[in-house]
């Protein structure tokens, strides 16, 4: 019989607590850094600290994708005073990429093992709430979970009460006093810097992907309550909540999802307009993997700031 998820993330653990040393096998918290993100390395204190590239241990799935390194860091996030041992978790493995949902939630599993409490996610999503500009930060406070509730769900088959319960509520999934240290190391945040971007709260969309969304499919979202939609997150969040770790997510808005309505062809401000005009009427607000790249990198340096805030509250 093939070993169980639970025996697998047990072999990757005892592997890595092998390696490690004594202050850095126990992290209390996780960072996994989406999109752009991995710049939230730059919040783990110098000194003690030691990277493993995913390729180099046991039953770690690879990301294929450009902007997601694929490495785990272990050291101390915070004040000398009182460090928190941490593992950040810079680049994740996607469902869209071919791997599985075990395999996407593998990762998450780990974390539990190794003694994780709470899992702080990030990604790089498509804003649908129209109030909402590019670089704005959201604070998850709820999800759609479009591929599970079609089937494809991290807890489908047998379950495993070495990890949670069979039917594990997720109504109140997103921590609420974690959520409100964020709007509190957000307030202190915005004291300090003169730029407008902004925290909400929102609802996030999982969707498979590989794809970005069509105008339709945006307008869906957001009749269905969605405030922005990504290819990532839920799965991980699925997972951690099933073995009850805290979840603390955050969504980074690296584009607008489009919400104008589909353009008809015969539309009589169209007419006469050459295909050069007429692409670039069409591409207000086309989403591309460069602009999620790059909007990461302007927020990222909020985003960092604010979870080192929010850790070394821990
Ligand atoms: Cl517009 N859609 C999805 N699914 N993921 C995204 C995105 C949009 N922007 C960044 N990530």
């Amino acid at each position: 019989m093939a070993p169980s998820p639970y025996d697998r993330a047990g072999e990757t653990v005892e592997f890595l607590r092998q390696k490690l040393p004594e202050s850095l096998a126990q992290p209390r918290v996780a960072v996994v850094c989406g999109s752009g993100l991995g710049g939230l390395a730059e919040t783990v204190n110098e000194g003690v600290r030691e990277t493993w590239e995913y390729k180099d241990v046991p039953n770690f799935p690879i990301s294929t994708v450009a902007g997601h390194a694929g490495k785990l860091i272990f050291g101390t996030m915070g004040p000398q005073s009182n460090p928190v041992p941490v593992v950040l978790l810079v680049g994740r493995a996607h469902f869209y990429e071919g791997h599985s949902m075990e395999a996407a939630t593998f990762a998450t599993r780990v974390c539990k093992l190794l003694g994780v409490e709470t899992i702080i996610l990030t990604n790089a999503a498509g804003g649908l709430n129209p109030e909402y500009n590019v670089g704005d930060v959201v604070c998850l406070n709820d999800h759609l979970n479009l591929a599970g509730l079609v089937g494809e769900h991290p807890l489908r088959g047998p379950n495993d009460d070495k990890f949670g319960p069979r039917f594990p509520p997720l109504s109140d999934a997103y921590d609420i006093v974690l959520r409100q240290l964020a709007h509190k190391a957000w307030k202190e945040i915005r004291q300090q810097d003169a730029s407008q971007r902004r925290m909400h709260e929102g609802v996030y969309a999982f969707v498979s992907g590989p794809t970005y969304e069509t105008r339709a499919e945006c307008r869906m979202l957001r009749n269905l309550g969605a405030d922005v939609v990504g290819m990532s997150t839920v799965p991980e969040i699925v997972v951690a909540r099933h073995a009850g770790m805290r979840v603390l997510a955050f969504s980074l808005v690296t584009n607008s999802a489009v919400l104008e309505p589909t353009v008809r062809a015969d539309a009589p401000e169209l007419q006469g307009l050459s295909r050069e005009q007429l692409d670039e009427y069409l591409s207000r607000g086309k989403a591309n993997h460069e602009e999620v790249l790059d909007a990461g990198k302007q927020a990222a340096v909020d985003m960092q700031s604010l979870v080192l805030r929010i850790v070394s509250e821990l």
